[in-house]
């Protein structure tokens, strides 16, 4: 019978489809697999592209049946030209309705799990980053520190500014004094509302403005920590690359946020732009980074370079530092932006 025939060839056209691409095995980091996705530059990233891959097949696959029973339906159960019957009717056809109710939660269970699966290694966090890094949005630029950092020869660098952190943490609990010398306590939680001694202060800081792109000088090969904090409003730590992006509150830790996270490495060297992903005011689509990802041994040396002359380094600013180890001093994934407000009215005041 012709109608089996088509059906028998139909099956076995996408199952010869399934098996091509379940034979391609892990290669299908490809432009065509990717099904629009970019290739990231991290593990996790990539994580997150083959479940991208994966359940765009599991659609094409439900897609093909589900068009394969519409034209089924349409070419062979419609009414006879010179009949008067209507085909059978199968309305209220109860272990039918029960089977196209049941199935697509199965699907979307097996979405779920996988979905699971990715996320918690996405978010895994491990106890000992080689490279701890300390992100500070605010309007509207970043400022970035180091806090601690495994060195190639062993040991680890610890780049907190104690003291500047100790000196706020001290200065939040201070509370003002009235005119009868009393003591007034903050409004929230007694501190005051101008407190910013959660924020995060680093001996090495690379602090973006006008003029300069922030570079965030990272090593390749090594799990790196970011730990996000916001001086104003919330803002959104993105980089493209790492298939990404996480909220930066202010006071993360009342607002019940997770502020760290962790990406196993960096794949491979180069420039790569970040962008702030929550809008947060006027300059907000111009809130651009850069993270420049380079060797370990370059990674050392930069962070001698910048190191404080009392601990034996030569105090370099992030562009000098970055031209002794031979990488560009400006940022080339982005160029800056003027945070002037003035300049948008320059043209208010003709033709009237
Ligand atoms: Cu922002």
């Amino acid at each position: 019978m012709a109608q089996g025939r088509i059906l028998r060839r139909a099956g076995l056209a996408v199952s010869l489809g399934i098996a091509a691409v379940l034979l391609s095995g892990c290669s299908i980091d490809n432009s065509v697999l990717r099904f629009g996705w970019p290739s990231g530059i991290t593990p996790q990233a990539h994580r997150m592209r083959e479940l991208w891959t994966w359940s765009v097949i599991a659609a094409l696959v439900m897609g093909v049946i589900v068009w394969g029973l519409v034209f089924w339906t349409v070419m062979f159960h419609r009414k006879k030209k010179n009949s008067p019957e209507f085909p059978r009717q199968t309305a209220y056809n109860v272990p039918l309705e029960l089977a196209y109710t049941a199935i697509p939660f199965v699907i979307i269970a097996v979405l779920f799990y996988f979905t699971v699966v990715v996320q918690n290694q996405v978010l895994d966090k491990e106890g000992d980053p080689d490279v701890t890094v300390d992100v500070t949005a605010y309007q509207w630029n970043w400022k970035f520190g180091y806090r601690d950092i495994a060195l190639g020869n062993g040991t680890t660098y610890d780049a907190v500014d104690h003291e500047t952190e100790t000196r706020l943490q001290e200065n939040a609990e201070v509370s003002e004094i009235d005119e009868h010398g009393k003591e007034v306590p903050g409004p929230i939680h007694g501190k005051n509302p101008q407190d910013v001694s959660y924020l995060h202060y680093s001996k090495i800081e690379t602090v973006g403005t006008s003029q300069e792109i922030p570079i965030l000088v990272l090593p390749t090969g090594k799990r790196i920590q970011f730990e996000l904090a916001s001086a104003d409003v919330i803002h959104a730590f993105w980089v493209p690359e790492f298939l990404f992006k996480r909220d930066v509150n202010p006071n993360p830790e009342e607002n019940h946020s997770d502020n760290v996270f962790q990406i196993s490495e960096i794949e491979k060297e180069g420039a790569f732009v970040g962008r702030c992903a929550e809008m947060c005011g006027t300059f907000h689509a111009m809130m651009n980074f850069e993270v420049r990802a380079v060797s370990p041994e370059k990674f050392d040396r930069y962070i001698e370079l910048r190191k404080p002359k009392a601990e034996g380094g030569q105090e370099l600013s992030t562009a000098d530092a970055l031209a002794q180890i031979g990488e560009s001093p400006v940022a080339t994934s982005t160029t800056p932006f003027d945070t002037d407000r003035t300049y948008r009215q320059a043209t208010v005041a003709e033709g009237n």
